[in-house]
């Protein structure tokens, strides 16, 4: 059996389980090989935890994928996944990535990871939405969060609880072919995630557990590629993504630990292989 295989592109936040650290255990677990490409390294996330360091990596970026290239075989990428982009430029290189490195089985899954709860990340320009916009022109799936699905379409930010026409609305004018939706609830019990497949919606929700824990996003998009790289329809990854996050969330909540360090995914690793098969 040929094992798939995923690039990676996101930062490197050294403390806090984000982007990488979530993205790297995440897929191997899943049994699929990660390659990555960091696009930053961060001494923490920027969520919550003030003073960070932030290594911009962005003039590596070209020279990785330069020595790939003269590489010229021995490897093909399943699936390009990227996560937190840092800056403007780095979307343009994320632009010539796929243009290098998409072949015809090559799914391209951007998780446009710029915002929350209504405001964008620390550092993040007013006009990056509109740049991400154009990225994600090129995905075969996007996965945005509420918020960064209403700066994409130059909305305001809405608090829920939504009904399902306005869930329905957004997912048809964001008008990728797959679209799944992040932050979705109708009430306060439940919450999860809307998955549209080329004019269908799946909704695929869990019992809500209180509080915000931070990387959960990365972490659903993590799961949702491999996921989907295992060969599962969309309909079928939102809602492994939601069950595993879900379940980590749950872990998270009954430990009480600080959720700015992110959830405990680490104790469902050993069963997701098995939740992807
Ligand atoms: O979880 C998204 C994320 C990824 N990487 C960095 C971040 C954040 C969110 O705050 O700061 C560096």
């Amino acid at each position: 059996m040929q094992q798939k295989h995923i690039l990676a592109v996101h930062d490197i936040s050294c403390m806090g389980r984000c982007s990488l650290t979530i993205a790297l255990p995440v897929i191997s677990a899943a049994g699929i090989t990660v390659s990555v490409m960091p696009t930053a390294v961060l001494s923490t996330h920027t969520g919550g935890l003030t003073g960070y360091t932030y290594r911009d990596l962005t003039s590596d970026m070209l020279s990785i994928a330069d020595h790939w290239k003269s590489l010229r075989e021995g490897f093909y990428f399943d699936a390009i996944y990227t996560g937190y982009l840092g800056s403007k430029e780095q979307l343009r290189i994320v632009a010539e990535l796929v243009r290098r490195f998409k072949g015809p089985d090559t799914l391209v899954i951007i998780d446009p990871v710029m915002a929350d709860d209504g405001s964008l990340y620390a550092g993040f320009s007013d006009d990056f939405p509109k740049g991400m916009v154009d990225l994600c022109v090129r995905a075969d799936v996007i996965s945005p969060n509420m918020t960064e699905a209403l700066l994409m379409l130059d909305e305001p930010y809405q608090e829920g609880p939504y009904s399902r026409e306005f869930i329905r609305d957004i997912l048809k004018r964001l008008a990728t072919k797959k679209v799944v939706l992040t932050g979705v609830y109708f009430d306060d019990e439940a919450c999860g995630a809307a998955a549209y497949d080329n004019g269908d919606v799946h909704f695929a929700l869990k019992k809500r557990v209180p509080g915000k824990y931070h990387g959960t996003g990365d972490l659903f998009a993590s799961v949702l590629t491999a996921a989907l790289v295992s060969g599962k329809p969309l309909d079928i990854a939102t809602d492994i993504a939601v069950e595993f996050t879900a379940g980590s969330i749950s872990r998270t909540y009954k430990a009480g630990t600080d959720v700015r360090y992110g959830v405990n995914f680490e104790l469902g690793l050993a069963g997701l292989a098995g939740m992807v098969k």
